[in-house]
């Protein structure tokens, strides 16, 4: 039984629950805000979230979980079979998480939790976001999943993170640079949310916002 570790507001938490969930993964969730201590440092390097408890160990970074899911469990795939594909699924997860998340991250902090973001770092994110989603565009198919016509580890990655990227730059520049620079985005993310499992995330991601603002 896997054990996954974090909170449901996380992009990255969501990331590989709704991966958990698609794959039909049986699995506990333990309510867990990233933190400093040595008990949390020694399953996850750098107290971030998410990480997850298997039988073998701990395992930190939802993108080494996610590879770990789907060689540990290889039903109900999220890869596709041919190798050259997996790696253009690669490419797609590697680009959004360093090209736009990671980027976009920089301004969460006065978008979301209501801090401040200097100017300058409002500029040069948007300049380094935008160049990020148009090359995004590029390698996105939207036909109707991110990367054709089987829904895939893209769709698992693009989603929870398009969302808080939609969000942050809807509030920070006053418009959604995601749906500026993908034609189409709209109509996919609804197609994504349509699935059960997306839904179920959705519903604790809101749920865990209610409570963290609550207790604020
Ligand atoms: N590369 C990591 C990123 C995870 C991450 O940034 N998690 C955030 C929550 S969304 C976190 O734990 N932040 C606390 C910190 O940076 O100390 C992954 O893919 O798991």
């Amino acid at each position: 039984m896997i054990t996954l570790y974090g909170i449901a507001i996380s992009n990255y938490y969501n990331k590989v629950k709704f991966a958990l969930l698609e794959k039909s993964i049986a699995f506990a969730e333990e309510d867990l805000a990233p933190v400093q201590t040595d008990a949390v440092l020694k399953r996850s390097p750098l107290g971030k979230i998410p990480f997850i408890k298997t039988e073998d160990g701990y395992l930190s970074e939802s993108q080494a979980i996610l590879e770990y899911l789907e060689e540990a469990f290889p039903e109900n795939p999220l890869y596709p079979a041919d190798v050259f594909q997996r790696g253009k699924c690669r490419e797609f997860i590697q680009h959004i998480e360093l090209n736009v998340e990671l980027i976009a991250r920089r301004i969460y902090s006065e978008a979301i939790f209501g801090g401040t973001v200097s100017q300058e770092t409002k500029d040069e994110v948007r300049t380094k976001v935008e160049a990020g989603l148009a090359g995004l565009a590029r390698l996105m198919a939207l036909s109707p999943y991110a990367l054709g016509d089987h829904f895939s580890a893209a769709d698992i990655v693009a989603w929870p993170h398009l969302q808080l990227v939609s969000f942050a730059t809807q509030q920070i520049y006053g418009k959604n640079l995601v749906a500026e620079h993908i034609p189409g985005i709209d109509a996919y993310m609804q197609l994504i949310e349509s699935r059960p499992h997306a839904q179920q995330v959705g519903k604790d991601r809101a749920a865990a916002l209610e409570a963290f603002f609550k207790n604020r």
